[in-house]
């Protein structure tokens, strides 16, 4: 017999599917939350036959169930842990373990990736070009190197996985498998799924209108309460305020929360690290332990909202030689103009500010984590440059 213990994401139950591709009846599959995966090991010491093969993919275990699960194998038992998070690297010292974020050429892996790769080079199971194009479209998602490659089909494929339920998911991938040459949706599928595109894009951009800004450690977090679509929401608004490091999206409901970036610069394991948690550099996420709840929504309740940055200007521009407008809450009026050919400045008012800034970008993430602006829609820059005109002449 065989046993997976895996994650409840798409990735952890593309684990189980191939698990069930490979095994048929004879594996036992349960899918676990990253806090539920240790009551499912301490079970499976208790009561399961200590002949059984045991799997473990997308997550990893505590110092406790680590010792257990190494004592086990030194006494004969079959383990294999097999994840892709950076935060679980230590146990690569382990010979039923291992870890591996990045492949020989630089590929991102997924849990789903490395356990089929596990599982043919054992010859437990054989590779086809409908497995092959499912796995690759779960990696992609999950590494969300689909974006960069306009793999849309990667996306609509965790739409799916959250349209329907987790046993009507494997049951209908698995069948699929099985029976086709090419992995595809089906025209039904496919019709919902642009539906179910529409409505993510919709509860986005309301997301973007509830999201504060908060200062801490030292970093910019833009909090938003959400309890889907983390990773479209966490993708769609780091490119929407591209000057804070990191988003953080809390689920109360769930009392936990996660982190994403969209730059290289930042490592938000490192973020949820600090409290508690842990996951990728671009994605992680930990319970909402008192002080990420005190940093995180004590401290930032009261705050109103980020204003977007107007989209359909053809005046009031950024970059724009002539000067980018921006406004705050308090009505204070902001200029970002090129100084010289290398230096970018900021007027308060009519008022330059002191310091002078390398680049446009520069200068804009100064002023958006500081005073809270914005670039102003054509009509507001227009009659601001009216205004201008006037005083001119009065002079
Ligand atoms: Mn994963």
């Amino acid at each position: 017999m065989y046993k997976l213990l895996s994650h409840n994401d798409l990735d952890g139950v593309g684990c189980g599917i191939i698990a069930k591709l490979a095994f048929g009846k004879e594996v036992k599959v349960r899918y676990n939350s990253v806090s539920g995966l240790d009551r499912e090991v301490e079970w499976f010491f208790d009561n399961e036959n200590k002949d059984t093969f045991l799997f473990i993919t997308d997550l990893s275990v505590n110092e406790e169930n680590e010792k257990r699960l190494d004592e086990f194998y030194q006494r004969g038992g079959r383990v294999q842990l097999l994840d892709h998070h950076k935060t679980s690297d230590h146990f690569n010292q382990y010979d039923w373990s291992r870890v591996v974020v990045e492949d020989e050429d630089g590929k991102l892996t997924s849990a789903t990736s490395l356990f089929y790769e596990y599982l043919i080079a054992h010859q437990l199971m054989e590779s086809s070009s409908a497995v092959d194009e499912f796995v690759e479209l779960v990696r992609q998602y999950d590494t969300w190197e689909w974006e960069k490659n306009e793999n849309h089909q990667a996306h609509r494929l965790n739409a799916l996985f959250f349209l329907v339920s987790i046993e009507e998911f494997e049951e209908k991938m698995i069948h699929r498998l099985k029976t086709s040459d090419h992995f595809d949706f089906s025209e039904f599928e496919a019709k919902i799924l642009e539906m179910e595109e529409h409505k993510i894009e919709r509860y986005i951009s309301r997301k973007k209108r509830e999201i504060v800004q908060t200062e801490v450690g030292g970093l910019y977090a833009g909090v938003v309460y959400a309890e889907s679509y983390h990773s479209e929401l966490g993708n769609e608004l780091g490119k929407e305020f591209p000057h804070l490091d990191y988003i953080a999206i809390l689920n109360m409901g769930g009392k936990r929360m996660g982190f994403r970036t969209i730059h290289d610069h930042i490592d938000v394991s490192e973020v949820a690290g600090h409290f508690g948690g842990g996951g990728h550099a671009k994605a992680s996420g930990c319970s909402l332990v008192d002080e990420a709840y005190k940093e995180f929504v004590v401290e930032t309740f009261h705050l109103e909202p980020l204003r977007e940055d107007a989209k359909r200007n053809r005046y009031n521009l950024k970059r724009s030689l002539f000067g980018s407008l921006y406004k705050n809450r308090m009505e204070e009026i902001f200029l970002i103009y090129p100084l010289n050919e290398c230096d970018w400045a900021i007027d308060q008012y009519k008022t330059k500010m002191d310091q002078t800034f390398s680049s446009f970008d520069e200068a804009e993430t100064f002023l958006k984590r500081n005073y809270g602006a914005w670039l102003v829609r054509d009509d507001t820059f227009v009659n601001y440059l009216m205004e201008e005109v006037k005083s001119i002449r009065n002079d």
